[in-house]
């Protein structure tokens, strides 16, 4: 197995990686126990795990290499680290596969799986493979549905009517996002709002709780926990009960919510959402034409918020809680029924929706906030609300007040007259996790007339899902299928039905990190290995997830801590968000996009198709930079990059080219350059075996100097997450290797040995390769505990002084770092410039700042 390629002069990565990768394997090296040993400290370092679509791509390699490198660097700071691989496999793409070319989901998903599995392996990553498990997996989805049922029962599940997206074609249930132009993303058609009973998670339960705890997590960045704060989003403000003018349909009253109860003279009209109840209860007509309109619209806050302002006048007009005057009632598309009460009080000079939909349609603007230093005779709303702090006007009681006071005094008066008070609202909704799709967790219910929502006895998990389906029919293979939903109730035994429904795929994504510390349990989770394991020391993944999974995550945490499965509430203590791999994109002559493969590049700088005739050349445009996709044609295989520069290769240059939280640019160059590095450490060390011993030198002590100062610098980076940092360092390491001179050959051993030890969180194949040949039979550097930096040696001798004279940068002068200070002061005269500077002038005061200046004040 220690066998070392036979050519000194190049490194044979073919060889040696997959020998390597087999020494890891056999020896067991990143395997561990459910249960670490007492008193020894873990690490759990986890990237977000991939969806298997069939290849691994560059985002991957760098998500993995990441991980990989800290994972490899904490476990040789002693820590017994946990660093596992799974699959999230349930979902659509493995449907539509059926779908078009007939193969069953499982199967698809599968292959793929084994495929991404082998590619993976090949980058030589640090990973337990033994806790492996796929999302599709009957034991996961089994444990999962575990889960559901004791959530059910602890109230954190609900079964709740609810307006969805429905898509006629696909006969499906659209998620907001799925929704484009009021079209469903695949079908094209024309999207209805539907009421449909779904499952929900109360997620909201703990909305208090997941903001307040975001001040915990102080190895998150700031960016994600204000992402996460916006989306709970937590407003102070009122509900306020408007009496109707002339009660409709039984109702007497409508309530809206506002944060704004301030700006209630400035009312000019109030508005509710189309699915409201007064919306239909308007008999005028074109009510129910506008109001089938909205349905077509998305429910997506963000198209709600481009869409062109639009409301139905009702007819109907409510009392103004003071000022004794009425005004109308209006269906608006811009309100949402799922937020706050679906029915808003419209105040145009305060907020620029109601101002866009006053001008629209001819309401009236009264301004009742002045912004400081403005003219209460002259002060007039155009066409920008005033939103900011001011003292309120034209509002009869509260006139005088500032923003907040009167928002206080109006409240108060409110809840006197029994018309509204003051609440908080939040913006985080349920979580509806009901899915009418065959590739997913059945959720494990039966409806019975009878008894209701009955759930399967848990000796009957997993609610296995059936093999033969059919997905040449629309809607939702499952409840077509002809027998597995018809079974008998459990509690009374008469015929009932199974839900059909299966979950959310973010629900298989949301307790994975727990599984993988028990992944073979006959329960969810066994208390003794979580309680050991979590929280994930370190979490990295893209900022795509910045705020669904991870606050799905979170919230599972506390379901699972609430219903005895876990401790912890927070499962990630340590988050890190890469950036993306981004790449050139090329068009043919026809505008066409072309493959990186497809091109050549010239050495003028121009671009044609490669292997098009001489005389004939096709050009190419050289289009941007921008983010790896399959449209664009701008990817790189990583399994050819592997094939070509081997997997240290492609770890080495993913690393050194930007900080990992910034995008990096994949280029045929950068990869080239990280190649030649790999073999000029590989010539470095195996040209200068066997080592010589040799004396004490000055020499020596500076190469010494150089090894203990990389070995501070590079453990710093990866402390930091600096990892292009590290890279550089190793860099310029190994260039003062190459530079030493002869005589410092007794260091040079503990300078080629440091540079590979701290080369290998990187290049861990090419470390085990040279650390076999520089110590024949010493094992695995895997194994190896980190260097220490020897202080004595990092310390610096000498430091530069600038120096001044009266104040003005003059010479800078290079001193032993323990010099006098009047040797000093003495060194800092001898500058010509200083001299010059001086000018035979008596020098009235000299300052010293140690480590730093020199001044001399004439
Ligand atoms: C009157 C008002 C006057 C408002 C003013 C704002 C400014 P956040 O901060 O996001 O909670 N609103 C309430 N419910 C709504 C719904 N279902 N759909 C659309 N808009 C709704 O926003 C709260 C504000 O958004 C509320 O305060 C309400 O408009 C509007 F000068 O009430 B405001
Ligand atoms: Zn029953």
């Amino acid at each position: 197995m220690d066998q070392v390629s036979a050519d000194p002069a190049r490194y044979d990565f073919a060889a040696a990686e997959p020998r390597w990768q087999e020494a890891w394997n056999s020896h067991a090296v990143f395997a561990v126990p459910d249960v670490p040993p007492p008193g020894v400290p873990k690490y759990y370092v986890l990237e977000m795990f991939p969806y298997p679509s069939g290849k691994i791509h560059m985002g991957h390699v760098r998500n993995y290499t990441l991980g990989d490198v800290v994972a490899r660097y904490k476990r040789a700071r002693g820590h017994m680290v946990m660093h596992p691989m799974g699959w999230d496999a349930f979902g659509l793409p493995a449907e539509n596969a059926a779908r078009e070319r007939g193969i069953h989901p499982g199967q698809w998903t599968y292959a793929n799986i084994a495929n991404m599995r082998a590619e993976l392996k090949r980058m030589g990553l640090s990973l337990d493979w033994s806790r492996e498990f796929a999302t599709c997996d009957p034991e996961y989805y089994g444990q999962q549905q575990s889960l559901f049922l004791d959530f059910l029962q602890a109230g954190l599940v609900e079964q709740r009517e609810s307006w969805v997206n429905w898509d006629p074609v696909d006969g499906t249930v659209l998620a907001n996002e799925q929704v484009i132009d009021g079209r469903g993303w695949r079908s094209g058609a024309p999207v209805e709002k539907k009421k449909l009973i779904q499952w929900f998670f109360a997620i909201t339960k703990y909305a208090p709780d997941l903001l307040e705890s975001l001040n915990t997590l102080d190895r998150w960045p700031e960016r994600v926990k204000l992402m996460q704060a916006n989306w709970i989003g937590r407003s102070e403000g009122a509900r306020v009960r408007f009496a109707l003018e002339t009660p409709v349909a039984d109702m007497a009253e409508v309530e809206v919510f506002t944060t704004r109860p301030d700006t209630l003279f400035g009312m000019s009209f109030l508005a509710v959402a189309a699915e409201h109840p007064l919306a239909a209860a308007s008999t005028r007509p074109g009510a129910a034409e506008f109001i089938a309109e909205c349905r077509s619209q998305g429910t997506s806050e963000a198209v709600i918020e481009q869409a062109e302002k639009r409301g139905f006048d009702t007819g109907l007009r409510v009392k103004h809680p003071f000022n004794g005057q009425t005004y109308p009632i209006w269906i608006a598309n811009f309100v949402l029924m799922e937020y706050g009460t679906g029915a808003i009080f419209g105040c145009p000079s305060g907020d620029q929706r109601d101002l866009d939909f006053a001008r629209k349609y001819d309401l009236p603007v009264l301004p009742v906030v002045l912004p400081p230093g403005a003219d209460a005779a002259s002060f007039a709303i155009a066409d920008l609300a005033y939103t900011d702090d001011g003292t309120i006007y034209n509002s009869d009681f509260l006139d005088g007040l500032a923003v907040p006071d009167a928002k206080r005094r109006v409240i108060d008066a409110l809840e006197a007259k029994g018309q509204g008070q003051g609440v908080v609202n939040w913006r985080l909704r349920d979580w509806g996790v009901s899915r009418q799709r065959y590739w997913g967790c059945p959720i494990p219910v039966i409806h019975c007339d009878d008894c209701g929502v009955v759930p399967v006895p848990k000796a009957e998990l997993p609610v296995r899902l059936p093999e033969d389906v059919d997905f040449s029919r629309p809607g939702n293979p499952l409840d077509h299928h002809p027998s597995w939903k018809h079974v008998n109730c459990p509690r009374c035994a008469k015929p009932a039905r199974r839900e059909t429904d299966t979950c959310d795929t973010f629900v298989d994504s949301s307790w994975y990190f727990a599984r993988f510390a028990s992944p073979r349990a006959a329960m969810p989770v066994t208390r003794a290995a979580v309680d050991a394991w979590l929280p994930v020391d370190q979490y990295i993944g893209g900022i795509e997830h910045a705020i669904l999974h991870l606050l799905y995550s979170r919230f599972f945490s506390r379901g699972m801590r609430d219903t005895g499965h876990l401790s912890v509430a927070e499962p990630f203590a340590g988050l890190f968000t890469q950036g993306m791999v981004t790449h050139e994109s090329y068009k043919g002559a026809d505008g066409r996009w072309l493959y990186p493969e497809e091109v050549e590049k010239r050495a003028d700088g121009t671009a044609v198709v490669r292997g098009s005739p001489a005389g004939e050349e096709e050009p190419v445009t050289v289009g941007r930079v921008e983010s790896m996709s399959k449209s664009k044609r701008n990817t790189v295989d990583p399994g050819a990059i592997i094939n070509r520069y081997g997997a240290d290769t492609a770890r080495w240059f993913i690393l050194s080219d930007n900080p990992p939280e910034r995008d990096m640019e994949w280029s045929e160059s950068g990869a080239a350059g990280a190649s030649r590095f790999v073999q000029r450490v590989w010539r470095l060390v195996t040209t200068s075996l066997p080592l010589a011993e040799g004396a004490e030198t000055p020499a020596a002590k500076k190469l010494r100097q150089a090894t203990h100062r990389a070995i501070a610098a590079v453990t710093l980076a990866l402390e930091t997450f600096a990892f292009n940092v590290a890279v550089a360092r190793i860099h310029e390491f190994a260039n003062a290797i190459a530079d030493a001179p002869a005589e410092a050959a007794a260091a040079k051993r503990e300078a080629l040995e440091a540079l590979i030890r701290l080369a290998s969180p990187m290049m861990p194949h090419l470390a085990e390769e040279l650390w076999a040949a520089l110590r024949p039979g010493a094992g695995l550097v895997a194994q190896l505990p980190w260097l220490e930096a020897d202080e004595a040696l990092v310390a610096a001798d000498t430091v530069t002084l600038a120096v001044q004279v009266l104040g003005k940068l003059r010479a800078t002068i290079e001193v032993p770092v323990d010099a006098e200070e009047e040797a000093i002061f003495a060194l800092a005269l001898a500058e010509e410039n200083v001299q010059r500077a001086i000018e035979g002038r008596e020098i009235r005061k000299r300052i010293h700042v140690r480590g730093r200046i020199v001044n001399f004040v004439v």
